[in-house]
């Protein structure tokens, strides 16, 4: 990348070189953007940051909002005019808000109005921003910023602790798309994307944002949907590249919702572990051959993936072309082929923490230890086992919780579920698991028995979970990400 680069001039005027102001943008149910008009309305909100409110380039800009048109507009003026875009998940409580205004310090915060409580910053809601707007010039020179300022602040969705503030720099965001998307996704100007992640969330921000506009393509923003709201915006727009999570997918097949998903090109499956069977299933109903990957906010997208005809159903696939992944034993040298180790990871974009002593613990010689344990074979494919945390050792056997998981997902009374390592005298540790049954279904001893019996006949017996829990619910992190660490409390 050259040294001066804004990547939001790159995302909005380069695009707009090569198709025209008037092609299709940014969709929502409410309204249909063009990229002239984002190119316009982003450049006014940058002018409201300059001139009305002394933004200068470096400064941190807090934005909250669910998925909508004005949330880019919001996020792009911000980076035009050289500050620091600071994405948040409008579904955050004040205490949240506060930790993460806390670590980075926000200017200034741009909020739908629906989301403005809890916000303890000078604060913009977006009617009052649009108002502002209004007298601006259409044109807006972006900040010549370094390609190695700070581009945004993400937020890791991280379980416990003070939350951790991620930096990722102007080139940066361009270099997921120009890695996973160009390598492995492929995406084409003709497709229309859609998802569930927040842009908030950097999957969404990539899947939704960066991606589409990199090549002239369209995005459909949806603020929530359920996996029946999403299958029929699928259907109804025309859409498809679509991005979620694992759950989401095995909810629209559960639901009958697979004859929805017929336009879709492209589905990427990422944030937590796709299994084998749910891969199948889904290619099996729909023909689709989901695209697995493994992102994380600390890289701030996929760097380990594989589609079509390379792809090797259960394994994440290979290294992204760009990047170099690695699997390392806790000294931080490499284990054979087939062994189970720490995943690391080393390409274009990485882990810097603001201000924060755990970057030692992600980074060390210069790879990524993104706390996942993975087993390389001699193909250069990727399979995972578990959150490094989640691998439970009981009675001198290793088991990873998401094994377990996947056999008892193959019962047809069990809708979703959790397996965590509960401590035990006897066996170091007791294989939990945690159930939420298919609406109807009674939990009850001879369901704990047959579930049981059903483990041990598609599994090692050893790997069995000796208690079993019904639960109406998994806790999730906003991002949606299964919290076994709540399990763990739960007792
Ligand atoms: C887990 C996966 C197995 C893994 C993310 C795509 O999830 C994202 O970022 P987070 O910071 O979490 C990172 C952690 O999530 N994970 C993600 N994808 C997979 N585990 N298979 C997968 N396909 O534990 C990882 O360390 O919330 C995902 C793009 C951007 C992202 N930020």
């Amino acid at each position: 990348y050259p040294d001066t680069l804004n990547c939001a001039r790159v995302l909005l005027e380069d695009t707009i070189e090569r198709f025209g102001p008037d092609r299709r943008c940014l969709v929502s149910p409410e309204l249909t953007w063009s990229y002239g008009d984002l190119l316009r309305h982003a450049n006014q909100v940058a002018h409201v940051l300059v001139a009305d409110y002394g933004i200068v380039p470096g400064n941190r800009v807090l934005l909250r909002a669910p998925n909508n048109p004005w949330l880019v507009a919001c996020w792009f003026g911000v980076l035009r005019a050289g500050a620091v875009a600071v994405t948040t998940m409008s579904l955050l409580r004040s205490g949240e808000l506060r930790a993460i205004a806390e670590v980075c310090r926000p200017s200034l915060a741009l909020c739908d109005p629906r989301f403005t409580d809890g916000v303890d910053l000078p604060l913009l809601d977006f009617d009052e921003l649009a108002a502002r707007c209004a007298d601006k010039p259409a044109e807006f020179e972006p900040v010549a910023t370094a390609a190695d300022d700070v581009a945004l602040l993400a937020f890791t969705s991280g379980t416990t602790g003070k939350p951790k503030a991620t930096m990722h720099f102007h080139r940066d965001v361009l270099a997921n798309s120009d890695t996973f998307a160009r390598h492995v996704l492929k995406p084409e100007p003709d497709d229309l994307f859609t998802g569930t992640p927040p842009i908030a969330f950097t999957f969404g921000l990539g899947g939704l944002v960066v991606f589409p506009l990199h090549v002239g393509a369209a995005t459909l923003l949806l603020e929530r949907a359920t996996p029946a709201e999403l299958a029929e915006a699928v259907r109804d727009n025309g859409v498809s590249v679509l991005f979620t999570a694992p759950t989401a997918y095995r909810s629209m097949l559960a639901n009958g919702l697979a004859d929805r998903l017929t336009g879709l090109r492209r589905c990427v499956s990422a944030g937590e572990a796709l299994s084998r069977s749910l891969w199948q299933d889904f290619f099996d109903t729909t023909g689709i051959r989901l695209i697995d990957g493994i992102g994380a906010t600390e890289l701030l997208h996929i760097f380990i993936a594989a589609a079509d005809d390379d792809i090797r159903p259960g394994s994440t696939g290979r290294a992204v072309p760009g990047y170099e992944a690695a699997v390392l034993d806790a000294n931080g040298r490499p284990v054979p082929d087939g062994m189970p180790g720490r995943l690391a990871v080393k390409g274009p974009t990485g882990c810097r923490y603001l201000a924060d002593p755990r970057q030692r613990d992600y980074v060390r010689d210069g790879w990524n230890i993104t706390g996942d344990t993975y087993v390389r074979d001699r193909d250069g494919y990727f399979w995972y086992q578990a959150r490094s945390d989640d691998m439970i050792i009981s009675s001198g056997y290793n088991i990873a919780g998401p094994e377990v998981e996947e056999a008892l997902l193959g019962h047809a009374d069990v809708a979703e579920c959790g397996v965590v390592g509960m401590p035990d005298e006897e066996r170091g540790s007791l294989v939990t698991a945690y159930v939420v049954l298919r609406a109807g279904v009674t939990g009850d001893d001879r369901k704990v028995k047959e579930l049981q019996d059903f483990v041990k006949q598609r599994i090692a017996p050893y790997k069995y979970p000796r208690v079993v829990r019904f639960l109406d619910a998994l806790p999730r992190t906003s991002t949606g990400k299964v919290q076994r660490f709540r399990l763990r409390q739960l007792g």
